[in-house]
């Protein structure tokens, strides 16, 4: 059956709401829009409230488009979101448009929402009302979504220790031992062990620097009464790793007959895993078993956007259903343990993981002059970046765990109390405890905040937009929300050369070796 495209006209006597089935549609606003909702691909993307009228500046540098969004609209030249879209009228009314499907997109252009699946129709839930009824309208839509997909928020969501913002990559088995010792009895429910271990990406199996295996790291977590969690990216190939040189055939393959390009990471090139194949997906499966098998209740699986990139599938298939379909695998082999989502697509993870992380990094600082202003990036590491799009991904709350990264105690020059607290709250208010600060490093008095925090269970409610009350404090999260001016003057300039830089794989290399090479910031305790 053919589905047309729809126009329709928002009017004071549309109803309330609808679903209506389109493989586009054109919604026609009775007033001009004076904001717009845009909501990013994948978990890193923006999502925010924006200026209706100038469309962001490009983000850059481009070569990070496939890691940090959905490639495929990064350049497009409306104001335009993955899903879903909302405005806000000159009456302070507001309209919204969702797919209740995968690959749609929507896109604001003047007076006329538009929304259209990339490949083939789906049903689109489509609702108006006062701004009042703002917060209802997107909890109704995401019931909708749990209808379709899935709810998964039966158990709370556990309290973790990450080890990412300690060491970063620079973990071996005698850090994690020593975290152990140092966390004491913290009511940590899980401790978990992330980039760092592996010996390339592709390859998910232990370096040198965990001499006893990830098995015997695993027992040493659980033997402190914790469950083990892990961080792998298992849809990222890497150039250098043994999948890669043996099955080239397994990775996506660009229109142009090359591989599809995930990102440069871990100091190389990645491709992204083509799971439609059964080979690879056999693979996949076998990843997953093993790790679990190692003793890992608790999966932190990243970068996965790579399996949802455009590109030609062993098995052709639109790419989200191809996202899903390799989401499908990985929920299957992993059984029970606990799969937290990261730096994937949003929607086609719904149903099939315990929780997604909605935001970017955190990172001890509040936000960065080059990568925000110059370079307009509100992807990259940084707590108001992340408090920004996790709070505007809140409604999701209803049918999955969301996770808006971890929150600091330890003081430390580059974030101030409130800008720590700010975050703290969103922690408390998304329902989902991370922590990632060495326990060593927490004076007698933050051990004691942190223990507070782990135990306590604050009442919190939302107030509107930005305010929230949180255990009968008011918490206003408007200091996060804006997004800087356009570069203009010099910054233009800067601009220029601070991309150009970007773009250059020598750059990043260089980079990534200075990185490298530089001693960790921190020390353990022994
Ligand atoms: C490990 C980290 C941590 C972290 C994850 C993820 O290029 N990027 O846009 C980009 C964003 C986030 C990122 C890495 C790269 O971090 O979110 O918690 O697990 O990987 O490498």
């Amino acid at each position: 059956m053919i589905i047309p495209r729809m126009d329709i006209l928002i009017t004071d006597s549309t109803p309330a709401s609808q679903i209506v089935p389109a493989s586009s549609l054109t919604l026609g606003l009775p007033r001009p829009p004076r904001a717009f909702y845009r909501h990013g691909w994948q978990s890193w993307s923006l999502a925010a409230w924006t200026d209706p009228v100038r469309e962001l500046p490009v983000m850059k540098p481009e070569i990070f488009h496939s890691r940090q969004t959905d490639p495929v609209y990064a350049k497009h030249p409306h104001p335009n979101g993955s899903w879903l879209g909302a405005v806000e009228l000159e009456d302070g009314n507001i309209v919204f448009l969702g797919a209740l499907g995968l690959e749609a997109h929507v896109s604001l252009r003047g007076n006329r929402l538009q929304g259209w699946y990339e490949s083939g129709s789906g049903e689109w839930f489509i609702a108006s009302g006062a701004s009042g009824n703002e917060l209802e309208i997107f909890e109704q839509y995401a019931s909708l979504l749990g209808e379709r997909f899935g709810r998964a928020i039966a158990k709370p969501a556990p309290r973790v220790w990450c080890s990412w913002y300690s060491f970063y990559k620079e973990i071996n088995e005698k850090k994690i031992q020593g975290v152990l010792k140092s966390l004491g009895e913290l009511p940590f429910d899980v401790v978990q062990i992330d980039d760092g271990w592996q010996a390339a990406p592709g390859d998910w199996t232990p370096n040198q620097k965990f001499p006893n295996g990830m098995d015997g790291i695993a027992a040493d977590i659980r033997a402190t009464g914790r469950k083990a969690g892990l961080w792998l990216a298992p849809l990222c190939v890497g150039e250098t790793s043994s999948v890669y040189r043996d099955h080239p055939d397994w990775v996506l393959q660009g229109f142009d007959g090359k591989p599809v390009q995930a990102g440069f990471e871990w100091g190389g090139m990645t491709y992204a895993l083509d799971a439609t194949h059964p080979e690879a997906a056999k693979w996949l499966e076998n990843v997953i078993r093993t790790v679990v098998g190692w003793g890992y209740e608790y999966l932190k699986l990243d970068f996965l956007y790579a399996s949802g990139l455009p590109g030609k599938r062993h098995v052709d298939m639109p790419r989200e259903a191809a996202y899903r379909h390799t989401l499908e695998i990985m929920r299957r082999a992993a059984g029970d343990a606990y799969l937290l989502v990261c730096g994937s697509p949003i929607i086609p993870s719904l149903g099939l993981c315990d929780a997604i992380r909605v935001g970017p990094d955190v990172a001890n600082s509040w936000d960065s002059r080059m990568y925000s202003y110059l370079l307009y990036n509100q992807t990259t590491p940084g707590v108001k970046n992340a408090i920004r799009t996790t709070l505007n991904r809140l409604w999701l709350k209803s049918i999955v765990h969301v996770d808006p990264d971890v929150a600091y105690f330890h003081e430390s020059k580059s974030l101030t109390d409130e800008q720590r607290q700010l975050f703290q709250d969103l922690t408390e208010i998304c329902g989902f405890k991370a922590t990632s600060d060495l326990p060593s490093s927490w004076t007698e008095s933050e051990r004691g905040r942190v223990r507070e925090w782990l135990t306590r269970q604050r009442e919190s409610s939302r107030i509107d937009r930005t305010r929230f009350t949180v255990g009968g404090r008011s918490v206003d999260f408007r200091p996060a929300l804006d997004l800087p001016p356009r570069p203009s003057g010099f910054a233009v300039i800067e601009r220029a050369v601070v991309s150009w830089l970007g773009e250059q794989l020598w750059a990043l290399k260089l980079w990534d070796w200075i990185l490298r090479t530089t001693p960790a910031k921190t020390e353990v305790d022994e």
